[in-house]
């Protein structure tokens, strides 16, 4: 039902037989204000208008957040339970018959009893991700400890996030993505935006750039190609893929060498700057020049800018964070708010745009391999034991900590799992070395796949469950700011749809584990729990009921209890979360890529985005106007380049790499560096870059290196097409 409360004001003054559902865009971490249009009489979403009133956009959505509404009735949606009846047809869409959720329940938790009966508890594992709510995040946690027992989960904001969660953990003892509100960002005299294609990820975020701009301030933009941001950059480093760290200590030796450091700030607040002082010095602009190709005057005057800006916000993307050293990265360009003070008060600090719709609140509630509910830890029984009593379990029943997204795949391998519950991610177009993680879930004893779309790694499941869109439940998500928003609900489940919760649920019942789950039959009884279990805990939901998400435009964590506002700004009172409440100044030494160009694959292969898909695709690839828009990969080629191979624009050649290889159509661009290439990642099959890219981790985030590998190129004959025409 809808809530009949909400926006009556506007529904009244709308057409008779339409209403107005308040709610957020369904992509990426801006989570842009909308109202969905419905009707009534069918109860059907129809479409979709901004809002105005919601202060972080002020009606802005982009190309996706206008069309998002058009998955919710589209033909492909799954209507009912689908299971597998030929083995041999794995890896494809074939081989499916459609089933009862009881047909589809009793085989799966016979499947599940009989792994674990055979090979432990640890047998399977529950893989998931953050487009979905809150809600839905920690209950996931629960269930992979509570109902299957085992210590194996984790998710997809380790192709993400993690990266940005490790650095600021180690740099404030706290992982909030911002440490200020986004409307904020506007009033600053300086950006300095490294590894963010800002203008097609985050679009709705450019007014607010521009502003400083014509406000006199200026834009420092760090990325290997001349995105629309860097286009209109003051600066533009642009740096050889994987080569940030040298940039960060570059920028902080000059810094602190321009007479720019607030040694005031730097003794009462940080420590760690004299080792990080030893590190950087090395680092002059023609040394950083030799690593980076970055021209050093460039360097200078980049320093000298955010050096005199008396205000400045540091901010990054996947450009710096999806690297072996991506937590690195992001400690070493927190340390220029660090050592110029410029951190902890309004208009100055550190944000990472956050890539999913809850990649922030996504991370901490209990999805990771290592966490619990409001980022407590695992492996600290104090936390446990507060997680214990909210669910009910002694601490003895509490799993181990698990290993991260990519190492689970490792253990499919070596058959230590051999039973998958994949939920809300499509690794098989969205991981590192497709070749690899295909084979390991081809060769899987049993899957479980709930999506509302058949994906690409759907076609690998035993039983696909079909789940809701997020325009057909409620609750909470958190944006990149750090502030709690709500989804609502705008029209009853398609066909059979389920939401992930109450699958759980039903699910966790038939396990014989219902006595833990069965008072949660609402969307907003598991928001209750969901609040308790993070109560206490540094992100710290407790107070963000629902009523006070609504009445204050969001609710920024930590909120405590119900008279708490919340905290849209980080450490205003200068207190960092590590024990002596100080900030880490972090001393990291240069390490080059995992894989350097050498004769063979002499160039850099570097990934990212459009801004008319989102992720693996699995959504936008099937909305018309944005399928029409960007209907399949392609290879951006600087000129000169394409000159020493003899290519053309629009001519489809070989791409490979040591791990595989694809045929992609050339587009000719002086954007982008002489010895580097870029290709979209969001298509499946023959068509995902994901064949060609490395799974080596970052040793902190285990994160993989999406960012850059060797690469090389062949000239195909004229008759080539491109993979999966
Ligand atoms: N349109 C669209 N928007 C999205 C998404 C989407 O799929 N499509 N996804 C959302 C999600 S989940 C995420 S994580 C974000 C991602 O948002 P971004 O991180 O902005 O997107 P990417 O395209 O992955 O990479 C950003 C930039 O990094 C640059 N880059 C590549 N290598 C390097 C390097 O070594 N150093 C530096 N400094 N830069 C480098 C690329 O040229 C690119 O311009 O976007 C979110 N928004
Ligand atoms: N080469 C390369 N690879 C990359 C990246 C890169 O830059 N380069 N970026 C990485 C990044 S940052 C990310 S975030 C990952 C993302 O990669 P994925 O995790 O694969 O992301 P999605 O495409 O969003 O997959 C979500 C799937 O779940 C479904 N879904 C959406 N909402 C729900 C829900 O509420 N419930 C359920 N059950 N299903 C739902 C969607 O239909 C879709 O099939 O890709 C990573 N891979
Ligand atoms: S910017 Fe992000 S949240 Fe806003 S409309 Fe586009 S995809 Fe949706
Ligand atoms: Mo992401």
């Amino acid at each position: 039902m809808l809530k009949d409360n909400f926006y009556r004001d506007i529904a009244s003054k709308t057409h008779p037989q339409e209403t107005l559902v308040k709610t957020h865009c369904a992509y990426c971490g801006m989570q842009c204000g909308m109202n969905l249009r419905v009707n009534t009489g069918s109860n059907t979403i129809i479409g979709v208008e901004p809002r105005y009133d919601w202060p972080v956009t002020l009606g802005k959505m982009c190309p996706k957040g206008v069309t998002a509404y058009q998955q919710t009735n589209h033909n492909d949606r799954l209507l009912r339970p689908l299971i597998r009846d030929d083995a041999s047809l794995k890896g494809t869409k074939e081989g499916f018959r459609e089933a009862s959720w009881e047909e589809a329940y009793e085989l799966i938790v016979r499947k599940f009893k009989q792994l674990q009966g055979e090979y432990g508890k640890d047998a399977l594992s529950v893989f998931s991700g953050v487009s979905m709510t809150n809600e839905k995040c920690y209950l996931t946690g629960k269930f992979a400890r509570v109902a299957l027992q085992t210590r194996y989960i984790d998710y997809n904001g380790r192709f993400c996030m993690s990266s940005a969660a490790a650095g600021f953990l180690r740099t404030f003892g706290v992982d909030r993505g911002s440490t200020l509100p986004w409307t904020d960002i506007h009033q600053t005299d300086c950006l300095f935006i490294a590894g963010s294609n800002t203008a097609e990820c985050h679009p709705t975020s450019m007014f607010r750039v521009w502003e400083v701009q014509s406000r006199g301030g200026y834009l420092i933009v760090v990325d290997p190609r001349e995105t629309p941001l860097a286009r209109r950059a003051d600066v533009h480093l642009d740096l050889r893929p994987g080569t940030d760290l040298a940039i960060a200590n570059c920028m902080v030796n000059l810094l602190v060498r321009g007479g720019y450091a607030d040694h005031k700030f730097i003794a009462a607040h940080t420590s760690g700057f004299d080792e990080t002082l030893e590190v950087v010095k090395a680092f002059t602009p023609e040394y950083t020049s030799e690593i980076t190709g970055v021209a050093p005057e460039k360097l200078i005057r980049a320093a000298e800018i955010f050096g005199k800006s008396p205000e400045a916000i540091v901010m990054f993307a996947r450009g710096i964070e999806q690297q072996i050293k991506g937590a690195d990265n992001v400690s070493a360009y927190t340390n220029m708010c660090l050592v110029t003070g410029k951190i902890g008060r309004p208009k100055s600090g550190v944000a990472t745009l956050t890539g999913q719709g809850n990649g922030q609140g996504g991370r901490e509630h209990g999805q990771k391999a290592d966490l619990l509910p409001g980022y407590r830890k695992i492996t600290n029984p104090k936390h446990v034991q507060e997680v214990c009593s909210v669910w009910g379990i002694t601490p003895e029943e509490m799993p181990q900590p698990g290993v991260s997204a990519f190492e689970m795949f490792g253990l499919m391998e070596k058959k230590e799992i051999r039973g998958l519950y994949l939920l809300c991610s499509n690794p098989a177009v969205s991981a590192p070395d497709q070749n690899y993680v295909r084979a390991v879930l081809k060769d899987l004893d049993f899957m479980v796949c709930a999506d509302f779309f058949l994906s690409e790694s759907a076609e690998f499941a035993d039983v696909i469950l079909p789940s809701v869109t997020w325009s057909e439940d409620e609750g909470t998500v958190t944006n990149l700011e750090g502030r709690i928003i709500k989804i609502n609900k705008a029209q009853e489940p398609l066909g059979e749809s389920k939401p992930d919760w109450l699958i759980q649920v039903e699910l966790a019942e038939r396990l014989g584990r219902g006595q833990y789950f069965r008072h949660l039959q609402t969307a907003s009884q598991v928001a209750d729990e969901f609040r308790l279990a993070t109560k206490g805990g540094y992100a710290d939901y407790y107070g963000a009921t629902w009523d006070k998400i609504d009445r204050q435009d969001g609710v920024f964590w930590p909120c405590r209890d119900e008279t708490d506002e919340g905290t849209p700004y980080m450490f205003l009172d200068k207190r960092f979360y590590h024990p002596d409440g100080k900030a880490k100044v972090c001393a990291l030494p240069y390490r080059p890529p995992a894989e350097e160009p050498c004769a063979e694959y002499p160039l850099r292969l570097t990934t990212g985005r459009v801004v008319y898909h989102y992720l693996s695709g699995n959504q936008t690839r099937r909305i018309p106007f944005l399928h029409d828009m960007c209907p399949e990969p392609y290879v951006e080629v600087h000129p000169e380049l394409a000159e020493t191979y003899g290519i053309h624009h629009e001519e489809v050649v070989r791409l490979f790499t040591r791990r595989g290889e694809g045929s992609y159509k050339v587009k000719i661009t002086e954007a982008i560096r002489k010895d580097t290439v870029f290709v979209p990642y969001h298509y499946g099959h023959e068509q995902s870059i994901n064949l060609l890219t490395i799974a080596a981790l970052d040793p902190m985030s285990r994160m993989p290196e999406f960012k850059a590998c060797a690469a090389q190129i062949e000239k195909l004959p004229q008759e080539a097409k491109v993979a999966g025409r």
